[in-house]
């Protein structure tokens, strides 16, 4: 199995999986300053020439999330994802859509925003409010569990807790203390630091 990677970008979500099921692969850094994300060849893998994509042997899979439930549903075993049909499985896809679609926004319109120098107006003050009332509902879950569905790490922890790290490197997580102390115990993880680490 392939994994077209970009340190420090989304392509950590599904290394992070990787090094949790202790899967095998093979990292095939790009670097998109040398323009090796527009190759004709990356195109054919991604349309949209990003990352991350996985290799499988029966193809190619691109959207980092998808690539997360994805591996967990090759590794069975593992126990990251519950099985098909269960309330387990429900509340991952919950989780990970809830990332994908409500935290993930505020911190992209955040980062550009940091880009562009823009921290200190009304735009950026509308996004930290926006973001602080979507963590909310995470804030609730951790006052009464250490991870995202029942008392042991998931597959939805991966993509919900790789947002938040992204969120909490921007400085959007505030008055958030249950949600802190998880990012805490998701930063203690040795797959997490093997994937954030470069
Ligand atoms: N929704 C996609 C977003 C993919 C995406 O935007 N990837 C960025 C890195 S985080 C990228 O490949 N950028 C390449 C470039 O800028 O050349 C996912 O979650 O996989």
């Amino acid at each position: 199995m392939k994994l077209y990677y970009v340190p420090r970008t989304r392509s950590t979500r599904p290394r992070w999986m990787l090094e949790e099921l202790g899967v095998p692969h093979e990292l095939i850094h790009l670097d998109p300053a040398k323009g090796e994300t527009r190759t004709d060849e990356h195109t054919t893998r991604h349309p949209l020439q990003h990352v991350p994509v996985l290799e499988t042997p029966h193809g190619s899979v691109f959207e980092s999330a998808a690539i997360v439930l994805h591996l967990a549903d090759l590794y069975p075993h593992k126990n990251l994802l519950g099985p098909l049909g269960s309330h387990h499985r429900a509340l991952a896809y919950q989780w990970l859509f809830f990332a994908m679609t409500e935290l993930e926004p505020p911190c992209i319109e955040f980062t550009v925003m940091k880009k562009a120098g823009k921290l200190e107006t009304p735009e950026a003050h509308a996004v930290r409010e926006k973001f602080s009332l979507a963590i909310r509902p995470l804030e609730r879950r951790f006052s009464s569990g250490d991870y995202l569905i029942g008392d042991e790490f998931s597959a939805g922890d991966v993509v919900v807790g790789a947002v938040l790290a992204w969120a909490n490197m921007l400085g959007l997580v505030a008055d958030a203390p249950n949600v802190s102390a998880y990012l805490e115990r998701i930063k203690a993880r040795p797959a997490f630091k093997k994937a954030f680490g470069d």
